[in-house]
């Protein structure tokens, strides 16, 4: 079925971020979390470490020529799992939703996968390790509500606060592409979608 052709939800846009709820349909939903399971056979979950020595509390692995990996040596992008096999391609399915939803003439080299259980959370961030960000990043939710929370170009200021639930889509581009912004918490137990629950957040990106 062509993505394009179908019926999809208009954008709500939160300082700058553009907003699909409810883009990806129930069956679409099942489709990428089954795409994903290939994705996680290739290249395990881990949990990485932060510069500061400190686990994080999401999971994460990643497709495409590019993954991002966290160590003492810093975050950085990586052509190699820390297991130091490539990274699985990007599932076709995602592929499809990044051509939709973004005007980049070129096709995401990243495609992070991070995996939330209850619990975890990521703290405000800025998504500013790519070489051009004339492209977009694009997340894509599955499974329990998560909140995020949008702030600014720097740290500190008012912030806003939206829950993404299942099948949402998010971009991220032109002025609102450098705010800072996070997850505060999940709420366990609102979506079946995944068997044993947590929330899954895709995101792709241009790297070079
Ligand atoms: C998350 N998302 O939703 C974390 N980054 O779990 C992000 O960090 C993010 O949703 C850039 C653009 C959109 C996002
Ligand atoms: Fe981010």
């Amino acid at each position: 079925m062509p993505m394009e052709t179908e019926k999809r939800p208009a954008a709500q846009k939160i300082r700058g971020f553009l907003h699909y709820p409810g883009w990806l349909s129930p069956p679409e939903q099942r489709a990428l979390r089954d795409d994903l399971r290939g994705v996680v056979a290739a290249a395990p979950l881990f949990s990485p470490m932060t510069p500061y020595g400190k686990e994080m509390s999401v999971r994460m692995t990643s497709a495409g020529r590019f993954g991002w990996v966290s160590d003492r040596r810093g975050y950085r992008y990586s052509e190699t799992h820390p297991n130091g096999s490539p990274w699985p391609a990007i599932p076709p399915s995602i592929l499809a939703i990044w051509r939709a939803v973004s005007e980049s003439a070129r096709d995401p080299e990243c495609c992070l996968i991070n995996f939330y259980s209850e619990g975890a959370k990521m703290g405000l961030h800025q998504d500013r390790d790519e070489a051009d960000f004339g492209h977009p990043v694009v997340s894509i939710s599955l499974g329990d509500d998560g909140l995020f929370r949008i702030g600014n170009k720097t740290r500190g200021g008012k912030t806003e606060s939206l829950w993404l639930r299942s099948g949402d889509v998010m971009v991220m581009e032109g002025d609102a592409r450098l705010l800072y912004h996070g997850i505060d918490r999940i709420a366990p137990g609102t979506s079946t979608l995944l068997p044993k629950g947590g929330r899954i957040n895709i995101t792709l990106r241009v790297v070079t």
